[in-house]
């Protein structure tokens, strides 16, 4: 696995990269879980900005400062909601890319993953894990010639240890 790749464990809202990645809903207005966590970490500056946002599709990311975190950006990629069906996989792994692709264009060389969909939105944590490692992987392949420190940000001992068995497996 690509060495610029990292797993840790840890509350995301307490990182100091580039960027963190929050698991949204596509109001992007807040919520619980992560979002919420995020939300009020960085102060009410952030949803105000995210009122001007017009929401985000599934699968899709937008961008905002990072306020009163650590972090200097929030990026908000709304997961799929676990159905079973094989297009929750293809939108998971585009709130990857399409994440990665975001911080690409704004010159971003650091970002930190929650485990999109993993909570509330029920994705089993094994299958998330592959699909996000995957994609994360192909999307380093294809982008050889940018440096940029990934993060998988776990916040229990069961999805750190689900991602340090599937890391090693890739
Ligand atoms: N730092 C890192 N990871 C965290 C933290 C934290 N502080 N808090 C929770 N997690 P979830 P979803 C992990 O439910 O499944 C919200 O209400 C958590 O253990 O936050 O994508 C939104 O507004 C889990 O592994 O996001 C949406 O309505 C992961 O973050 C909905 O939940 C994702 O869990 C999105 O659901």
């Amino acid at each position: 696995m690509d060495n610029r790749i990292r797993v840790i464990k840890a509350d995301i809202t307490s990182l100091d990269c580039e960027c963190i990645v929050n698991a949204a809903n596509k109001t992007l207005l807040g919520g619980g879980g992560v979002d919420g966590a995020i939300h009020r970490a960085a102060g009410p500056g952030l949803v105000k900005e995210c009122r001007g946002l017009n929401e985000c599709e599934t699968g899709q990311a937008k961008i905002t400062g990072g306020y009163d975190l650590k972090a200097k950006h929030v990026i908000h990629t709304v997961g799929p909601v676990y159905s079973g069906k094989s297009e929750d996989g293809v939108k998971l792994a585009n709130c990857y890319r399409n994440s990665l692709d975001l911080a690409r264009r704004n010159d971003l060389h650091s970002i930190a993953f929650s485990a999109i969909s993993t909570g509330v939105y029920g994705y089993p944590p094994q299958e998330a894990t592959e699909i996000a490692l995957m994609a994360v992987k192909e999307w380093i392949y294809a982008n050889s010639d940018y440096d940029i420190e990934i993060i998988m940000c776990c916040y229990n001992d069961r999805l750190y240890n689900i991602y340090l068995e599937k890391i090693q497996c890739m």
